[in-house]
Order: structure tokens, then sequence, then C-alpha cells
């Protein structure tokens, strides 16, 4: 009989811990908790003292999609007004300063009548419109969840999405994700077929990685898609959703970074105030280049 070496072996504490999806359907099987929201809830939560809003995103946020399927949601008229208020001024700041990217597909999403300011779009449409220029999906979640698990949808094309939209109190800025940051952050960008490509090489570089490689793959993520800039335009999802965050990198106070794995390695995740910094990775077409830098440091 032969003796096995065990010394690989992990103990299996939370077994699906251990799970890495092989097909896009498995992606159903991942835990899809948000336990973020959880610690954030207290009384100075937006939207804590208002019961109706409150109840109302416990249900949106509890009611997670499977893959192939879509929540219809329904928004009422403050939620609406939101999403208008947001829309007009960030529309307004995004001629000056969103990547050019994304906005020739805004474009193309209002012409096809897909975006409005009138009306919160539903995951129906915008899918149809995703599959047929990217071959990605949004798949609805109810809130932040694990990063390993995020970044695995993206290896099947599947971008993980919440569909709640913030307090009428604060609409200019949000410390975490909701439909505005996705839809208006994110889906123009999801819609540009190499930009995809990237994101599906991300997930499929982080499939039943190492925790060191995650938080790497996660903060090149953090840094650059949500939070990163082309030198005198805006990039990141994270930024292009909050006009309070355009607005202080247009001011010139903000403090830009050049692009450096170690910086991005040794700085801190700030997930629910403005950015300290920002990186400047100057044009999109570096971006291979730069993701090609993570991979081979990580030797993935
Ligand atoms: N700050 C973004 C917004 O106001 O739309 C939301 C977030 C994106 C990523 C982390 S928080
Ligand atoms: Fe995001």
């Amino acid at each position: 009989f032969r003796i096995r070496n065990f010394s690989y072996a992990q103990p299996i504490k939370d077994p699906i811990r251990y799970f890495t999806p092989k097909s896009i359907y498995d992606l159903d099987k991942l835990p899809k908790n948000y336990e973020d929201f959880v610690n954030k809830l207290g009384s100075n939560y937006p939207g804590y003292n208002d019961p109706a809003y409150m109840s109302w995103l416990y249900k949106v946020r509890n009611a997670p999609s499977k893959i192939g399927e879509v929540n219809k949601v329904e928004y009422n008229d403050d939620h609406i007004l939101t999403w208008s208020t947001v829309y007009s001024k960030l529309r307004h700041l995004h001629d000056d300063l969103a990547c050019d990217k994304y906005k020739e597909n805004f474009r193309e999403l209002e012409e096809l009548g897909i975006l409005s300011e009138r009306e919160i779009p539903n995951f129906a449409t915008l899918n149809k419109y995703l599959t047929h220029k990217s071959g990605f999906q949004l798949v609805n979640v109810g809130g932040m969840i694990k990063p390993r698990f995020f970044l695995y949808g993206l290896a099947f094309k599947v971008f993980f999405t919440t569909q709640y939209i913030r307090h009428k109190s604060v609409p200019f800025y949000a410390s975490e994700p909701d439909i505005i940051h996705e839809i208006l952050g994110h889906v123009p960008m999801l819609a540009d077929r190499k930009f995809a490509e990237l994101f599906q090489e991300i997930g499929e570089k982080s499939l039943g990685a190492p925790d060191h490689v995650i938080d790497v793959l996660g903060r090149a993520y953090f840094f650059i898609i949500e939070f990163g800039i082309l030198s005198d335009k805006v990039l990141g999802a994270g930024i292009l959703s909050s006009s309070k965050e355009i607005e202080i990198i247009s001011s010139g106070k903000a403090k830009i970074e050049d692009w450096s794995l170690q910086k991005i390695i040794n700085s801190d995740l700030i997930l629910s105030d403005y950015q300290p910094q920002y990186i400047d990775v100057v044009k999109i077409e570096n971006l291979k280049e730069i993701f090609a830098e993570v991979y081979n440091y990580l030797k993935i």
C-alpha cells in the first residue's frame, strides 16, 4: 500500500469554500450572502428611519436570482425620482469626464431606449442587450458578495449585480453598490467586447485559486475597474456612478497615483468612503499589459 503525503491537505472547515464551479449553472450553488450590509446596519444607515424603504430593501435584497432568471422589481415614485435625479446629474458630468468607450455605449443604450432618465431599466432588457454585445449577463444578488464568488461569476460572463436603489436622502454617493452603480457605472463598459474578455480572463484566473491570489486579483479589480482613471477621463465604475466622487476628482484635489502593483498590494481597500487615491492607468490599451503583470507576479 502507498503512504500518502498529506502535507498539502487542507482541513475542510467550510466545504463550499473549496467548491469550484465547472459550468455556469454551478454558480447557483455558491453562497450569495451579503455580510457587509448586515454589518453596516445601524441608525446612520441611509433610510434606516424610513420603514417603507427598509421593508422594500429587505425584500429586494433577499431575492437573489438563479442563472437565466430575472427578478421583476417594483420601483415606486421615490425610487424612480432618485434614479432620475442621479441620472441627469451624472449624464451631464460624464459628457466631459467619462472615457470614450463608456460614452459610446451609453449613447447606444439611450438610442435603443434601454436607458433613460424616466425609468429604471429591467434586467431582462439589459441582459438581452449585453448578451448580444459581449455575452455578459447580470444576475442579481442582495449586496456585496465574497470577492472569490464575484470573480467566479466573471469566468462565466456572469456579473453579480445588486438590484435595490440607494435611499433618496443620499442620491450622489453610496457606500455600497446599488442599481445606480451597476447600471450607470458598469453596464456601458460590460457591453464592450474587449473589456468583457478581460473580465472573463480575470474570472478564469480566480477559479480554485488560493486566497492570496484572490486577494491580489480583487485588489486589481478594485483599484482599476472600480476606481481607475485614464489621465483626464474616468474609467472606474465606482467613480462613474457617484457625482460626489467625480466632483472630487475634477476639483483637482484628488491624489492621483501612477500604476504600481506594489502600491495596490499595500494600499488599504476603502469600501465605504471616498477614495484617498486613484490609480491612473493612462489609457485603456494598457490594461492588457497591467493584468499580464498581475498574473505573472502571481504565477497564474
Ligand atoms: N460609491 C459608489 C456609488 O456611489 O455609486 C458605490 C460603490 C462602488 C464600489 C464600492 S461602493
Ligand atoms: Fe462595482
